[in-house]
């Protein structure tokens, strides 16, 4: 069944809020025949995961998905039959009193952050009646297990990362002037927030005995590097050596390059929610640095995440990867970071022979707009 949506994303900062709404309009328009108009107000940080979007225009097309500008005063608009506010942002009162007005009103969906926790499943899908309008919001929660609304992926996904894999990636090294990797080399991506690890772990990568080149694409932990690295500034383009650790800053790309990236890197450095996924879509090993919340709430979902990451590694690589991640994130009681590598990398084998069968056990969760389709189906009849 084709129907209208409308998507609603407020850019709160960096990239995720934008990055899961737009990668779900893509989806909906392209796998599921939908109609989708997507709200959003901050078309720069829009414009820097998708390069083709104008941050200047009111209204335009992109990969078939129709996208506004949200501005106060929100213009008329006729709501769709599908509302899905991203994250919680409030909707605008303008368009809460026209759904009111809708006969059926639309179906109303709080899009919700991912977790692994267990609550998740219990409160996924839950009815939250309007205190004064005659309208119903659903709460969706993506997760990690079947009885939540499941993970972000296209459904050819598996198969593009096969391919590109298959090809050993040469291509893809030399659009960043690289040889394809030495097989004493190690080529790791870096996508993180400020981290107090981080010069501890350049340090053991510097003074390893396997050479690293490590990737980061330009962000916050830009400063951090630089700083490392004894240098005023860096840029993308950039590549500076110290020992063993070779560090080239990439320009920041779309989503579906960010992807090749991490298909072709041996680790995975992520961090938020939708790099997270990506990074375990990619059959690669990841380290996964969570977006710091209010009162350390991040611990609890690391901790949730890395219990069913781990959870059929053999116990010396469980307690390698649950190191390694733990200290990446201050956690208490996590080891030093060069032993924590140290770990890593004696455990590396079976931790990656883990990460490429991960995927297949991820599916289990089902398609995030496989599940919400079915979902609003079900209220739309
Ligand atoms: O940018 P983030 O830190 O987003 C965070 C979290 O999602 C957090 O939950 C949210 O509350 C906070 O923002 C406001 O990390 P995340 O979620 O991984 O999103 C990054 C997006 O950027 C993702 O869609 C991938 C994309 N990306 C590119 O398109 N190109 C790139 O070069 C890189 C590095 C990332």
């Amino acid at each position: 069944m084709r129907a209208r949506w409308d998507i609603f994303c407020n850019v709160i900062d960096n990239y995720g809020d934008i990055g899961v709404a737009w990668r779900l309009a893509r989806t909906l328009v392209c796998e599921q025949r939908q109609c989708v108009r997507l709200w959003v107000d901050d078309l720069r940080a829009f414009a820097r995961i998708w390069p083709a979007i104008d941050a200047h225009a009111e209204a335009q097309i992109a990969e078939g998905v129709d996208i506004r500008h949200w501005t106060e005063p929100f213009p008329d608009a006729v709501p769709a039959e599908v509302v899905v506010e991203a994250f919680g942002c409030a909707l605008p009162e303008t368009y809460l009193a026209a759904m009111a007005g809708q006969s059926p009103p639309p179906v109303w969906i709080n899009l919700e952050y991912l977790s692994a926790e267990v609550w998740v499943s219990e409160h996924h899908g839950l009815p939250s009646p309007h205190p004064r309008l005659p309208l119903t919001k659903h709460f969706f929660f993506p997760g990690y297990t079947a009885g939540t609304g499941g993970l972000a992926a296209e459904s050819d996904l598996g198969a593009r990362r096969d391919a590109f894999q298959q090809d050993n990636a040469a291509s893809f090294w030399a659009q960043w002037q690289l040889a394809p990797p030495q097989p004493d080399e190690w080529r790791v991506s870096l996508f993180a927030y400020e981290n107090f690890a981080l010069p501890g772990l350049l340090d053991a990568w510097a003074g390893g005995s396997e050479a690293v080149t490590c990737l980061v694409p330009e962000g916050r932990v830009i400063p951090q590097l630089a700083c490392w690295l004894d240098v005023p500034a860096l840029t993308p383009g950039d590549v500076r050596e110290r020992g063993r650790l070779r560090v080239r800053v990439l320009p920041f790309t779309d989503q579906d390059a960010y992807d090749r990236l991490l298909w072709a890197c041996d680790l995975n450095f992520v961090r938020g929610e939708d790099s997270c996924v990506r990074a375990q879509w990619a059959a690669r090993p990841l380290v996964w640095q969570a977006y710091p919340q209010a009162e350390q709430a991040h611990h609890a979902k690391l901790d949730a995440l890395l219990g069913l990451y781990v959870a059929r590694l053999e116990p010396a690589a469980a307690q390698a990867v649950t190191g390694l991640w733990r200290v990446w994130n201050g956690m208490p009681g996590a080891p030093a970071v060069g032993d924590a590598w140290d770990a890593w990398r004696a455990h590396r084998q079976a931790i990656d022979t883990h990460a490429r069968a991960w995927p297949q056990q991820l599916a289990a969760a089902g398609r995030l707009a496989d599940r919400l389709v079915e979902f609003a189906e079900k209220r739309l009849k």
